[in-house]
């Protein structure tokens, strides 16, 4: 066995997952040119997921429904759900569970994200080698694996068809045939060839997936090979309900036309580095370059690790996973939507608070484990990180109003507005929150010990104006913000309805002392009042302002009801939940509240569940991603406004510019070019969505159309 053929790794990813989903619970879906799209503001909302017949007519994710249309008249739209003004991922995140049950019986799984799993099968490809008398596998249990790098086309292996024109499957085919042939059989005792463990790998792969669609009705891919980067890049060479066998003796050639980006780990920072630092575009033209200059240049760990990976070797281990460690929801505030008063916080922390207690109780009553810790992330206006500032503290107990006024006592200090102010400053473009730090559930007296100890304890300290706004605080009872989802929607409303701040019955929350300055980033100088001093007066926000103002009202009223009297609480099981922990972890009760550090990965940066954004090849929590697309679209219909409308668009345009932070995430690689989707690229690269839909008419896109519409 050759240095770093060692092992057996499968990576399986559910094929246009949100779709596949979708057409589960409406049937009429299925087999039809579909899409699942978020929100339905501007042009029909932005599509999320496509299903394979729908990019066969040249749909791609990230373009608007209304120009997808035109590509596809009978294309079918199924729409993410919404709850607490926000997306609701539950239908795609409990069918996440049932894959990942399924697979759990086949391997030890590390779930990756919310569609796929990586899975370490070389003790049982060596258990099956074992059972097997004859080490020959038949091409009939392999019947939707390819192999990559066959059929070799050497006229000496295929003397008399180098001019015949094959189907892909007829490819399929005939490369797996003459792979089959090519490998070494192994009598019981000696050591069996790569080849064929990878083959006997593929055949429980192709058994795990059957399984999974008998018992799920959802359809796969994998990549089978000898690690979780030749895996990933697999799975994504013949997608759909299609696996693909990557042997080492292949890497080279296709590492060779392979850009360094769409290797897992180097879609970032690291990938750009490296191909400014080298001047090198693909995998393979690192293998020019010899261990020492490597590490001279991206230090020792680094340069070896790169040294190994351009020849397709890498050692990162399978982690046994199945749950997610975090469980969390964010919202975006952008540009005009930012939070620039306490109640506006305190009114989405409790929005998000009521969405987390209702996924921590359901993960309580089925996984037996409860969190132990509560994280709050913010981002400020002007602030091009995808998360300023996080802090954490003790997760007390389940419960939407004690979790926000928690959270909100240990942001508060972020505000620079000082507490007798009913200001936010400087404003915030998201919030999120997160559980995490869970253990067993006790089981003796277990949860509902756990419940009622908390309970009782929380009632001596809890006040008698929490408990009478506790009703208040139901999301039923604040419908008026809950029909602001659909940020684009939200942002052009905002422009015209800042609810009026409070001067008087102003919170003051009984913790937290004093408010310390934020660090500030040149960038955001936009105070408050310059931001709403470029308010806008053409008609059409005319047209909409007495509708808003409404809404404004009864926005306002019914955040009043939202305040809330913090709490006490203990906090002596605060932990970071990022590692390297950058956090800050505190109690709420802190009357010194510190600055916190700069946090520069994803809010409880836990590294599953990420998912990569096409669009600026970032990874981004599986949770976070309908935020984050949000943000994009926001600026897909920024760029069309100024690219199709003259100065008088301007003015009337909401000044998204003012917020243009970019897309939460990690990685720091913005553009939309770029894509560390493997698969998406191999089969072929779309190029950025706003542009393809300036070319199709995306000039249309005036705000007055956008009233219009909507
Ligand atoms: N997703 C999302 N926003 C993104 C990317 C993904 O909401 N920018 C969601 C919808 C997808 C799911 O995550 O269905 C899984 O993402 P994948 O990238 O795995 O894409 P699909 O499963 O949709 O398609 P494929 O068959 O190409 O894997």
């Amino acid at each position: 066995m050759e240095y770093g053929e060692e092992r057996v790794v499968a990576l399986v990813d559910m094929d246009c997952f949100y779709v596949q989903v979708e057409q589960r619970l409406n049937p009429a879906l299925r087999n039809t040119p579909c899409v699942v799209a978020q929100y339905k503001t501007w042009k029909g909302g932005g599509i999320i997921a496509v299903s394979y017949e729908a990019r066969d007519h040249g749909v791609t994710r990230n373009m608007w429904v209304d120009d997808a249309k035109n590509l596809c008249q009978d294309l079918q739209v199924a729409r993410v759900r919404e709850l607490h003004g926000k997306a609701d991922l539950t239908h795609y995140r409990e069918a996440s569970v049932e894959v990942i049950e399924v697979m759990s019986r086949f391997a030890v799984i590390e779930r990756a994200s919310i569609d796929e799993a990586y899975m370490d099968l070389t003790a049982a490809v060596q258990q099956r080698l074992k059972d097997m008398s004859v080490n020959r596998i038949d091409p009939s249990l392999l019947k939707t694996t390819y192999i990559q790098g066959y059929p070799q086309s050497s006229s000496e292996l295929e003397p008399h068809t180098e001019d015949l024109v094959f189907d892909k499957e007829e490819q399929r085919s005939r490369g797996l045939h003459q792979w089959l042939a090519s490998l070494t059989p192994s009598s019981l005792g000696e050591q069996s060839s790569a080849g064929l463990q990878l083959t006997v790998g593929a055949f429980i792969v192709e058994e795990m997936r059957a399984a999974v669609e008998e018992q799920t009705g959802f359809r796969c891919s994998a990549g089978i090979s000898h690690n979780k980067v030749l895996a990933k890049l697999a799975c994504g060479l013949n997608k759909p309900n299609r696996q693909t066998i990557l042997p080492l003796a292949s890497v080279t050639e296709l590492f060779n036309s392979l850009p360094i980006g769409k290797i897992r780990n180097l879609g970032g920072k690291l990938g750009s580095s490296i191909t400014e630092t080298l001047g090198v575009e693909n995998m393979g033209d690192l293998t020019r370059f010899s261990q020492a200059q490597l590490e001279l240049h991206f230090g020792d760990k680094t340069g070896r690790w790169l040294y190994d990976l351009c020849r397709g070797i890498e050692f990162e281990a399978v982690k046994p996973r199945q749950l997610p460690k975090s469980i969390g929801c964010s919202k975006n505030f952008p540009g005009k939507t930012s939070l620039a008063t306490k109640e506006e916080v305190q009114f989405w922390l409790h929005q998000l608070a009521l969405e987390l207690e209702e996924r921590l109780t359901k993960d309580r009553d089925v996984n037996g484990r409860v969190a132990k810790s509560l994280t709050v992330g913010v981002r400020q206006l002007g602030d091009k990180r995808p998360s300023s500032f996080s802090r954490c503290c003790a997760l007390v107990r389940y419960e939407a109003t004690k979790i926000s006024s928690d959270s909100f006592a240990i942001i508060k200090s972020l505000n620079t507005a000082g507490n007798q102010q009913a200001a936010w400053t400087p404003p915030l473009t998201l919030l999120h929150i997160s559980a995490s730090k869970f253990s067993d559930a006790p089981s003796s007296g277990g949860i509902t010990g756990f419940l009622s100890t908390e309970t009782s304890l929380s009632q001596s300290r809890f006040s008698t104006s929490q408990l009478s706004n506790k009703s208040s605080l139901d999301a039923k009872s604040v419908s008026p913000c809950k029909q602001q989802h659909g940020t684009i929607q939200s942002f052009f409303q905002k422009a015209t309805e800042r609810p009026t701040i409070q001067k008087d019955g102003e919170e003051e929350v009984s913790v937290g002392g004093k408010a310390s300055p934020a660090p500030k980033s040149a960038s955001e100088s936009h105070s408050g009042a310059e931001r709403r001093s470029s308010d806008v007066s053409e008609s059409p926000r005319r047209h909409i302002k007495s509708f808003f103002q409404k809404r404004s009202t009864e926005r306002s009223s019914s955040m009043k009801n939202s305040l809330n009297i913090v709490e006490k609480n203990n906090s002596e099981d605060c932990v970071p939940v990022v590692s390297p922990s950058r956090t800050q972890c505190e109690n709420p009760d802190n009357e010194q509240a510190t600055d916190v550090e700069l946090n520069p990965n994803p809010p409880s940066g836990a590294s599953e569940d990420l998912l990569t954004c096409d669009r600026c090849s970032q990874e981004v929590l599986a949770w976070e991603m309908p935020e984050h697309n949000d943000y994009h679209f926001a600026m897909d219909l920024q760029k069309s406004f100024s690219s199709s409308s003259s100065s008088s668009a301007a003015t009337t345009s909401c000044n998204i510019s003012s917020s243009s932070s970019p897309p939460p995430l990690r990685g720091g690689v913005t553009g939309s070019a770029q894509s560390s989707r493997v698969k998406t690229k191999i089969r072929g690269q779309s190029g950025p969505a706003a542009k393809k839909l300036r070319s199709q008419g995306g000039s249309a896109s005036t705000l007055d159309s956008f009233f219009k519409k909507n």
